[in-house]
């Protein structure tokens, strides 16, 4: 029994204990001065280093932003074509969904505008309004291909992705009332996947008994002249015909991230100056040293071929051109200045 009573008491002590506790709450409550006292202190503190924290990190966001606001608009203007599914307003949206590697594919997509419906109006570039290109993105594919309009902006095109693998999709356009620009995305050929390493540096390139050589430098933030000369049995071609307007179509890709790169044809077939061969001039302009791509579609005997290299940009050519490189050529500079050499060789 005494367990029981003890327990009695106990509650009961625990109820006033309560009570007084519930007492001193209201009592606290009405007051309000220590809910006030703990509230703000509490507050205070994080809600001071709130906003200390968040005063600074206006300042930093304001700093970063006056900061980082034009370069932000300065490297979305430098930003080349091609990296990006969507640029002011407009997105390339593929509507095949999965392709077989070797199996010709009706591949369509469309391209909305920034009110979110599909563009139908577009400006003609070489003869086309939409040039689309496909290129493995280990960059030894490439195929450049013209879709067909359908109904409601929808584009059509046969597509057949060769092997296994991710390829890059771009689409060259220039929707009316916008700017020209080219939208990239990413497709996939399902099965087993065997990259290919990036084909050599090289100023010669065969394709089905042509030869084509390069002549020229691509210059980092400079538009660089490229001479393309075209040679069938050891004899130059002198009556290339034109294709989407010009003797030739270059397309130029950094190796990396697939960028791609405005190439400019000088000169365009009637226009009193420009020879249908040997030689095809374009001037490419490249953002940053490293590799390229290139990829020359020509056409003669009514069949269009492209004929592709790899090509370097940047420092590689300086030490071999510079006069003090070669007096000053060391064991370690002669390896370089070789690898660069050859190229510049051919
Ligand atoms: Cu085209």
């Amino acid at each position: 029994m005494n367990t029981p009573a003890k327990l009695v008491t106990y509650v009961a002590g625990l109820a006033v204990v309560f009570g007084a506790a519930l007492g001193v709450g209201s009592a606290v409550g009405e007051v309000g001065a220590p809910p006030k006292a703990t509230a703000p202190s509490e507050s205070a503190g994080p809600a001071g280093a709130g906003h200390g924290e968040s005063t600074s990190h206006g300042d930093q966001n304001g700093g970063q932003n006056s900061a980082t606001t034009k370069p932000a608009q300065a490297a979305a203007q430098d930003t080349p074509g091609g990296l990006q599914v969507s640029q002011n307003g407009y997105t390339l949206t593929p509507l095949t969904a999965t392709i077989k590697p070797g199996e010709p594919t009706d591949f369509a997509f469309t391209v909305t505008a920034p009110d979110g419906r599909p563009v139908t109006d577009y400006q003609v570039q070489h003869d086309k309004k939409v040039h689309f290109i496909v290129v493995s993105r280990d960059l030894t594919t490439f195929q450049h291909l013209h879709p067909e309009e359908g109904a409601n902006g929808v584009w059509t095109v046969k597509l057949t992705l060769p092997e296994a693998g991710v390829y890059r999709a771009y689409a060259d356009i220039f929707p009316t009332g916008a700017s020209a620009l080219t939208l990239g995305a990413d497709l996939f050929a399902a099965g087993d996947y065997a990259p290919k390493a990036l084909p050599q540096v090289s100023r010669t390139a065969e394709v089905d008994g042509y030869t084509v050589t390069l002549d020229g430098d691509l210059t980092p933030g400079k538009s660089s002249k490229l001479t393309l000369k075209v040679s069938k049995d050891g004899k130059p071609v002198t009556d290339l015909q034109p294709y989407l307007g010009a003797y030739g179509h270059l397309v130029a890709l950094r190796a990396g991230d697939l960028a791609y790169l405005h190439v400019h044809p000088d000169g365009e077939p009637g226009d009193g100056k420009t020879k249908p061969g040997p030689e095809i001039t374009f001037y490419a302009e490249v953002p940053s040293t490293g590799d390229y791509r290139l990829f020359l579609d020509f056409q003669h005997g009514g069949v269009v071929r492209t004929a592709d290299f790899t090509a370097r940009a940047g420092q590689a050519a300086a030490p071999a051109a510079s006069p003090t490189a070669a007096p000053s050529a060391s064991p370690s500079a002669s390896p370089a200045s070789d690898h660069d050499s050859t190229p510049h060789g051919h």
